[in-house]
């Protein structure tokens, strides 16, 4: 067509005698019959108990995932709808599209298989047309399959599989002449900026045109693009001849945009870029797409990382897409929280840990400015089969075509600490090792190639764990980029070990591009310390640890950037430690309530002024007084802040000013008994107040008497307060005379990492975890200096013999020698004010192993020898986790 012509239809376009053909896309997750287990296509029973009516997003593993019973239901579902097609659906073409259902499903359209797709993570859709009846009844079926499969990654990792159509379902109705939506689920059309300066972009545009018609289609391919403030930039228009039942391609080039406003995260400017397929002989728009185009250019060198022109620090958090009480079925408003939530803390920078995610979470992340590094689920390990590389390859370039046209997307991943099982199993021979690297490293060399050859102005990335077994086997070096899982502090070494290994890591290869892909503590808002240690998770370490890297990643110029894990709690079955199953690395609580370092990312990211009272979740506090007969329990109270001066007041006194480092500053509050009102005032003229209920038990508790209440944590060295009923459970001591405390034993000191006391399992039966999780071994007595009267004396248990896990395993125990008795093979009685009240407690045989074990014994305390309970071994040492003496 000459451009004549071309002007006459803009001309025509612009004074609205063409007709628009509109694309219908609508969710339809209401209404859905779901079924646990399998059962024959032709099952249409839906009245039937066996079927349940249920809106999606759905899982089927929201709460066995976290119940007692270890593992959750993996296996096939099936899912059914009913369709009634609207009748100005009649010569469309009716596409149903998936955003993630997990892992395997098959759909079927009144009891016709459509297609099959494999993977739990990325989006696909199936063109149903020719299926469907129309005036009647479509029945539509999903039979869904979260079982293991050794050929479909993720094969294992610290996060929860759950099954499940857990995004939307969507249908597309279109014209016959279409924009190809089911080359890989994408949108068919995929926009690039080839070449970005301050000066000019140019913009591409590449695509599919589906022509389901049996004729020959003379159409235009239209587009438009539009600034943040909707005025026209420029169109572009071009002639295409479709062939009947055919997809033909197209390529739009040549446009420029001369001094282009610029995204970035500090301002996200999006343009509008849309895309219409135009008939010519009808006056019609066929089919239209909108695509946001942010432009921007960036690159990764050994010396960090450039955005338009300039070095920038990524700042960025891992996300999980799971929730409290929900698992991964989540409606777009979580996912679109949690981003806003990210940015408010001042990230500009986010890691979709470890799987794609919501189409809203890369829409949300151009609108907010949040760079995004997004992989696919390959982690810890690759099975070496045809099979395993093809549905990797394929996941990976679904992720890629379902997300390119996103300006956000800069990173694209795709193995996660891919050498973990091999380098952790020390016992396996060489030869294996090297045959399991190479493996490894031909799937991630197809990847790369794959990678590259679909979008080559993004940038590839793994992250690997701390280990030389990555250099050894030459797996580093296959990424642009390589991110660096680094847990100094929590699973090995200590805090300021980061500088010193990154600094080596940068020496040796000055070229490579680093990021810290993950780092972290886990924190539970019920634990508190005042000597905060990894695996104590208290909140305070919790702190400690992202301060300091705060701190030393900073100090880092190659650095360029980093990724905290994790931004929420969020579901890894097989973790056990002060919440079951829940990995406690996050900044926010699974239900996205704050713990301290969210503030403490905000005072050190954000340019306002920010100022907190730390440890806000611990108002109800118990100490014991400082100095005897002060009433006065010194505690200290931390504030985060980015001023330079911090001023604290306790109930309108002031205690000073102090000045701030690593965004904190610490004071020591001489709390008194009840409401302690601390407020905070910095040279920037912020203010904060925090109101603290503290109870102070006296150094002398023998004259104590309101509200005697004494509940210690045995063997453990932090504050624990049960979050149901609010029990604030005391660290242990030894006893002293006129006070409480145990007399003799040691603390078990068997986490089965470094740095701990106690052990890392789920206790049974109890939802107070940290309270059973250390213990004391071998103790003589506990004894408390109350005054005489009237108490309860509750004594907490736990057995922890790995060797007998179910109850009334029967031991050998003649001729036995107590060095040699496995722990957990033991036998006491306990008697208190020496009335024996409890014989024989044999804790493996009587309750099984881990489970907790709770007896209240009311006594009385005479002639001022307070409460004394006494432990004699039989068999083994005897056992205390956790000990309350309350007045009645
Ligand atoms: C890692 C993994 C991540 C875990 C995390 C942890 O290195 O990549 O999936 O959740 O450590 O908390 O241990």
């Amino acid at each position: 067509m000459n451009k004549l012509l071309l002007l006459l239809f803009a001309f025509m376009l612009l004074f609205g005698s063409v007709k628009a053909t509109k694309r219908v896309n609508m969710t339809i997750n209401s209404g859905w019959y779901f079924h646990k287990g399998d059962i024959a296509v032709s099952d249409n029973n839906f009245d039937s108990k066996e079927w349940k009516s249920l809106n999606l997003p759905h899982t089927w593993n929201q709460y066995d995932a976290f119940d007692e019973e270890p593992g959750y239901w993996r296996g096939t579902c099936w899912y059914a709808y009913q369709l009634r097609l609207p009748n100005d659906w009649e010569g469309k073409n009716i596409i149903i599209h998936f955003e993630g259902a997990n892992q395997v499903a098959e759909v079927f359209v009144n009891e016709e298989s459509v297609g099959k797709h494999i993977g739990g993570y990325t989006a696909f859709n199936f063109d149903i047309t020719r299926y469907l009846i129309s005036g009647g009844k479509n029945i539509i079926k999903v039979k869904l399959d979260n079982s293991h499969n050794k050929d479909i990654p993720p094969l294992n990792a610290d996060f929860t599989f759950y099954g499940g159509i857990y995004r939307n379902v969507r249908l597309i109705v279109v014209d016959p002449v279409h924009f190809n939506l089911t080359d890989y689920a994408s949108e068919g059309v995929f926009v690039s900026t080839p070449d970005v300066n301050e000066k000019n972009a140019k913009l591409k545009v590449d695509g599919n045109i589906v022509n389901n018609t049996g004729q020959n289609k003379n159409v235009l391919v239209e587009n438009t693009l539009f600034d943040k403030n909707g005025n026209k930039i420029l169109t572009k228009t071009i002639n295409l001849k479709l062939g009947p039942n055919a997809i033909t391609s197209f390529s739009i080039e040549g446009m420029n945009i001369a001094v282009p406003d610029l995204w970035s995260p500090e301002s996200p400017a999006l343009y509008k870029n849309v895309i219409r397929i135009i008939d010519q002989s009808k006056n019609t728009w066929l089919d239209v797409v909108e695509v946001p185009v942010g432009f921007k250019w960036f690159s990764f060198n050994g010396e960090g990382f450039f955005l338009n022109g300039k070095k920038y620090k990524l700042k960025g958090a891992n996300r999980h897409q799971d929730f409290s009480g929900k698992g991964n079925a989540l409606t777009d408003d979580y996912h679109i929280n949690d981003y806003m939530h990210i940015k408010s803390l001042g990230f500009n920078f986010v890691r979709l840990a470890h799987y794609p995610q919501s189409p809203e979470v890369y829409r949300i992340c151009n609108e907010l400015g949040l760079l995004v590094w997004t992989e696919i689920p390959i982690v810890n390990e690759v099975t070496p089969t045809q099979d395993f590389t093809d549905n990797s390859l394929n996941m990976m370039r679904e992720q890629i075509r379902q997300t390119k046209n996103h300006p956000s997307v800069i990173l694209y991943g795709y193995m996660n600490e891919i050498l973990i099982r091999m380098l952790s199993n020390s016992k396996m021979p060489e030869e294996k090792r090297a045959q399991i690297a190479q493996d490894t490293r031909d799937l991630a060399h197809k990847l790369e190639k794959l990678t590259k050859e679909e979008v080559p102005d993004r940038n590839t990335v793994m992250a690997i764990h701390y280990h030389e077994g990555y250099n050894h086997y030459d797996v580093s070096t296959i990424t642009d980029v390589l991110g660096y899982n680094l847990y100094f502090g929590w699973y090995y070494e200590e805090l300021e070990d980061l500088t010193r290994f990154l600094n080596s890591e940068h020496q040796r290869f000055p070229n490579r591009s680093i990021i810290v892909s993950e780092y972290g503590a886990d924190g539970d808002i019920h634990n508190h310390s005042l000597n905060p240690r990894p695996w104590d998770f208290s909140e305070e370490y919790e702190a400690v640890l992202h301060s300091s890297y705060i701190r030393q990643m900073a100090a880092l110029p190659y650095l360029a950037g980093y990724a905290l894990w994790n931004f929420a709690d969020f579901g890894a079955e097989n973790r056990a430690d002060a919440i079951p199953f829940i990995n406690q690395k996050g900044l926010v609580n699974y239900d996205r309530t704050e713990k301290d370092v969210a503030s403490l990312y905000r005072a050190a990211q954000l340019q306002i002024p920010i100022l907190y009272i730390a440890s806000r979740n611990y108002t109800l506090r118990k100490g014991i007084e400082t100095v005897a007969e002060s009433a006065i329990c010194s505690y200290p109270v931390k504030v985060f802040s980015n001023s330079k001066y911090v001023e604290l007041f306790q109930n309108n006194k002031s205690l000073g000013r102090k000045s701030v480092s690593d965004y904190t500053s610490e004071f020591d509050v001489p709390f008194t008994d009840g409401e302690n009102v601390i407020e905070a005032r910095d040279d920037q003229g912020s203010y904060d107040r925090l109101s603290i209920d503290f109870s102070i038990i006296p150094q002398d508790i023998s004259k104590w008497n309101e509200n005697l209440d004494i509940a210690v944590n045995v063997g453990a060295d932090y504050y624990y307060v049960d979050a149901e009923t609010k029990t604030v459970w005391l660290p242990d001591q030894v006893y002293k005379p006129l006070a409480f405390g145990r007399i003799g034993g040691t603390i078990f000191e068997k986490r089965d990492r470094q740095h701990k006391v106690g052990i890392a399992n789920n206790i049974l039966g109890t939802s107070t975890n940290p309270l059973f999780q250390t213990f004391v071994e071998g103790l003589d007595g506990f004894k408390f200096d109350v005054p005489d009267g009237k108490y309860s004396v509750t004594l907490y248990f736990v057995e922890n013999n790995p060797k007998s896990p179910t109850k009334d395993i029967i031991y050998n125990l003649s001729g036995s020698d107590n060095d040699a008795i496995p722990a957990g093979v033991r036998e006491f009685s306990i008697s208190v004010n020496s009335i024996p009240v409890i014989n024989n407690l044999n804790l493996a045989r009587d309750y099984g192993n881990l489970r907790a074990v709770q007896f209240d014994i009311v006594t009385k305390a005479t002639n001022g020898g307070g409460v004394s309970v006494n432990f004699k071994s039989l068999i083994g040492k005897s056992t205390l986790s956790g000990i309350r003496v309350r007045k009645l």
